[in-house]
């Protein structure tokens, strides 16, 4: 698959998924036997895009594995495309060294010029092993798939390739017209040569400039749409964006929208908004992370259905086709990199930590720039925002994100908002907090609340808005019971509606994401994860309805 729309007119892509050979390598031992040059014989097919772990006897399987397969190159210049490969990858084509990307929920491309063509060989090699520092880590609360999970992609390329295209806009006051600035980076696979760019809006050819074009240019053009219809929630007006060469041209969708907030409140388009909201593993138990799309629209069925105008994607960057149908379905979007807590003082002190997170970020905001349903950057989730070195490091992932993207409102997720000393770095404060399961019950929030005010004042963060980002608690699908008793049905749903209550009773709260949408696989002990899976879901893992989804449903479609 890969976007919902035609990026491309000119150029051709063609999809090179399917069935790859495959083999583990649990030693490590293929880079120094060299396997990008002989591939062992012994191998077996793997499906691409899929996550191993859900082959036959591969489930707990947690390392490094290679993929090969042969590619038919038919155009001397061409782009080699991974939307997604869990976690470290490196890559050869016929034995040469083509280059390796860490993170594996963002795509990465290599340029192949003056190619031969004809058939060629790929070699991919996969490592999803974890550490205290690798992101995710080695303890975090879902399941570690490993393999080549999205599409990958050979894109034919002339004499110019475009690389990518960044589009921001400022709205006027009375939100009825913007300047919009494109930004293209262009290049030349043939040397300098002369070229026209053109610029094309809502199917209009608006602008056009002659450049001479060399290894990188950066093209940018400025105009103004008049009489525009806002993207808002439930009102996902698109306009479609394109810059073209003699033979390349790239597409993308934007939305006009303005996020904001002041006093307590979080506004779309100048509106004051609650934000009703689940967290989502992009995860199903038959597809893992390698989600179907089919599978996407169901859910955002789903999440309509319950009344929500926004999900949290936690805790990674979510596939293009997903962001493509929030765009689609005018609702909001929360993205983060998998930077989930636990982390110990130490391990936070070490400096690739930081700058994984740094390089994760980096290439989050630049692929997923234009996606008008994104209003929320999540800078990480529940590390340890009590000690200084957190607040270091939120700062320096806060001002890099400012300086990416002025446009969107950035926060982290913080289990300590108590005790947490970096609230300063972030434009809204995002509060994990499960009452009713772990630790106290749900008449401990109303005391939360009034602890949460005085220390905000003492931090001079008290005229933020406040929204809960996590609450819930477990329940195992069809266990009911008449008595009140956790992990039955009935347990979940008292405990999601009376904390709902209890956060719109406080006047504090401006947002819930209930956790979570649907029960998903975790890394996790059984004996801590019944099942191996979080069994938070307001649905199980099959996408069945608990009593929760009616309980939740029922106070979000009266907010
Ligand atoms: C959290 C984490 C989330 C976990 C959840 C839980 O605070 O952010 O990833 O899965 O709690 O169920 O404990």
């Amino acid at each position: 698959m890969g976007r919902l729309f035609k990026e491309h007119d000119k150029r051709q892509v063609v999809s090179i998924g399917g069935f790859w050979r495959f083999i583990e390598d649990a030693e490590g031992k293929g880079e120094s036997e060299e396997w990008f040059k002989n591939f062992p014989e012994n191998t077996e097919k793997m499906f691409v895009p899929s996550c191993w772990n859900l082959s036959l006897g591969k489930f707990e399987y947690f390392g490094i594995a290679w993929y090969q397969r042969e590619i038919d190159i038919t155009s001397k210049n061409s782009l080699l495309e991974f939307e997604g490969a869990l976690s470290y990858a490196k890559v050869w084509l016929d034995g040469e060294y083509l280059g390796d990307h860490y993170g594996g929920y963002t795509s990465f491309a290599f340029k192949l010029t003056n190619m031969e063509i004809g058939i060629h060989t790929l070699t991919v090699m996969v490592d999803n092993s974890a550490d205290d520092t690798t992101l995710p880590s080695d303890v975090a609360d879902w399941y570690r798939y490993g393999g080549i999970i999205r599409d990958v992609k050979l894109h034919n390329l002339g004499n110019t390739y475009i690389s990518s295209m960044h589009i921001s806009h400022e709205l006027s006051e009375n939100n009825d017209s913007a300047r919009v600035f494109v930004k293209g980076n262009i290049s030349s696979l043939i040397g300098e040569r002369q070229e026209n760019i053109t610029l094309n809006f809502d199917g209009k050819e608006i602008a056009k400039k002659t450049i001479t074009l060399g290894d990188e240019n950066a093209v940018e053009f400025e105009f103004s749409a008049e009489n525009i219809n806002l993207w808002d929630i439930g009102a996902p007006n698109l306009y479609t964006v394109k810059i073209a060469t003699s033979d390349d041209d790239l597409a993308d969708r934007i939305g006009f929208r303005r996020i904001e907030t002041k006093e307590n409140k979080i506004f779309l388009n100048g509106k004051s908004v609650f934000l009703k909201g689940v967290n989502r593993h992009e995860d199903h138990p038959e597809f893992g992370n390698a989600f179907p799309v089919s599978l996407m629209q169901k859910d955002l069925d789903i999440i309509r259905n319950l009344g929500c105008n926004t999900i949290r994607g936690s805790h990674y960057p979510n596939s293009k086709e997903f962001l493509d149908l929030l765009d689609e379905n005018g609702i909001l979007f929360w993205s983060e990199i998998p930077m989930w807590g636990e982390q110990s003082v130490e391990t936070l002190e070490k400096p690739i930590l930081l700058s994984r997170a740094l390089y994760m970020h980096t290439e989050m905001v630049n692929q997923y720039f234009n996606h008008p349903s994104i209003v929320i950057w999540g800078m990480h989730n529940e590390i340890e925002t009590k000690e200084q070195i957190a607040v270091d490091i939120t700062e320096k992932i806060y001002k890099l994100l400012k300086s990416l993207d002025s446009s969107r409102l950035i926060t982290y997720a913080t289990d300590r908002a108590e005790k947490d000393i970096c609230l300063k770095y972030c434009d809204f404060i995002s509060i994990n907090k499960y009452f009713g399961w772990y630790g106290g019950g749900t008449d401990a929030w109303k005391g939360f609340f009034d602890e949460l005010k005085v220390w905000f004042k003492k931090q001079g963060v008290e005229e933020k808005a406040v929204i809960m980002s996590e609450f819930g608690g477990a329940a195992l699908y069809g266990n009911h019971t008449f008595d009140n008793i956790k992990w039955s049905e009935e347990y979940q749903a008292n405990l999601l509606s009376e904390s709902i209550d209890a956060f719109i009773e406080s006047g504090m709260v401006c947002g819930t994401y209930v956790w979570h949408f649907a029960d998903a696989r975790t890394i996790r002990p059984v004996t801590d994860r019944a099942r191996g899976f979080n069994n938070k879901g307001i649905l199980n893992e099959y996408r069945k309805p608990k009593a929760s989804y009616f309980a939740v449903q029922e106070k979000y479609q009266k907010l």
